[in-house]
């Protein structure tokens, strides 16, 4: 549907926001990764759009990540369909030309955190309740190369490498200390905080700022360019293996019967 997110364009500065809503998790379905990406490639068109910024438009939740229901006791042409969804969004943002800038006003695990990660600059409330990181591996899946290669860029190769082994989630201060995350800031200023970095950013004239971006870039989402289609034959393979779909059914369990 086309209310899973909502985009405010003000014309005045250029700048995006992009908010989530997608009851009650912000999880990343088909339907709204695919709705991601189309609005990612509409404001990347658009001359009158400099920056954006994605937040959560639910509380406590910035988004749980992939949604685990459209890897669970789904057919291999499903979730292939599904993963170049996920392939999709993350080229998008990833490869965005605009200053783009994550206000994270919650819970961000896995793709949730991986959305994150594409921004230039990451705003977080502080509020330690709230984590972020890759823990796939806490679910019994491993997260894909360009995951990993999305963290290395941010955080380094060893905090990645612990990171990923166990599937730490950072609380907003470890994830800060660890350079995860770029800022924390009180739960109610993090709209207001990204918007201040943001005019930061676009005083820089954007070429050469998105030059310099690209140059950063582009060898990271060459590589995945370069192996979409193993890389899906290879998600696919792995997720409907018994095992695997073992692990996420107990997983989907225990979700259910944990409360905070
Ligand atoms: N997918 C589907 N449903 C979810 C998800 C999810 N990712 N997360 C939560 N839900 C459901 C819960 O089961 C629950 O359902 P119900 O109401 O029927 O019981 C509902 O959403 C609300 O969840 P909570 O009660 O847990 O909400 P809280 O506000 O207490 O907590 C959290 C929010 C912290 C986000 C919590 O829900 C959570 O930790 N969720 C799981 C997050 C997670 O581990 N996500 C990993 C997804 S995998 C991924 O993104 C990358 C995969 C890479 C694949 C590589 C394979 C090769």
């Amino acid at each position: 549907s086309s209310s899973n997110i909502k985009v405010d364009l003000d014309s005045s500065n250029g700048v995006a926001i992009m908010q989530f809503q997608n009851p009650p998790v912000n999880s990343l379905s088909l339907d709204f990764l695919t709705e991601f990406a189309i609005n990612v490639e509409k404001l990347e068109l658009d001359r009158s759009c400099r920056g954006l910024i994605i937040t959560s438009a639910q509380p406590k939740v910035f988004s749980a990540g992939l949604d685990i229901l459209e890897m669970y006791k789904k057919n291999p042409e499903h979730c292939a369909e599904f993963w170049k969804a996920v392939q999709d969004a993350w080229l998008k943002l990833y490869g965005s030309t605009k200053v783009t800038i994550a206000a994270i006003n919650g819970n961000s695990p896995a793709g949730g955190c991986l959305l994150a990660l594409c921004c230039d600059y990451r705003i977080m409330a502080d509020n330690p309740r709230y984590n972020i990181g890759l823990n796939e591996t806490q679910l019994g899946i491993v997260a894909p190369f360009w995951f990993k290669d999305s963290m290395t860029n941010v955080v380094g190769h060893r905090e990645t490498e612990k990171g990923l082994q166990l599937g730490l989630l950072y609380s907003a201060p470890e994830a800060l200390k660890i350079g995860l995350v770029d800022e924390l800031v009180p739960e109610d200023k993090v709209l207001s905080a990204a918007a201040e970095t943001m005019t930061k950013w676009l005083a820089i004239p954007d070429h050469a700022r998105q030059i310099s971006k690209s140059m950063m870039r582009k060898s990271t989402i060459d590589k995945l360019l370069a192996n979409r289609e193993a890389d899906t034959t290879n998600f696919v393979s792995f997720i409907t293996k018994d095992s695997i779909q073992k692990s996420l059914g107990m997983y989907m369990e225990m979700l259910k019967k944990r409360r905070f």
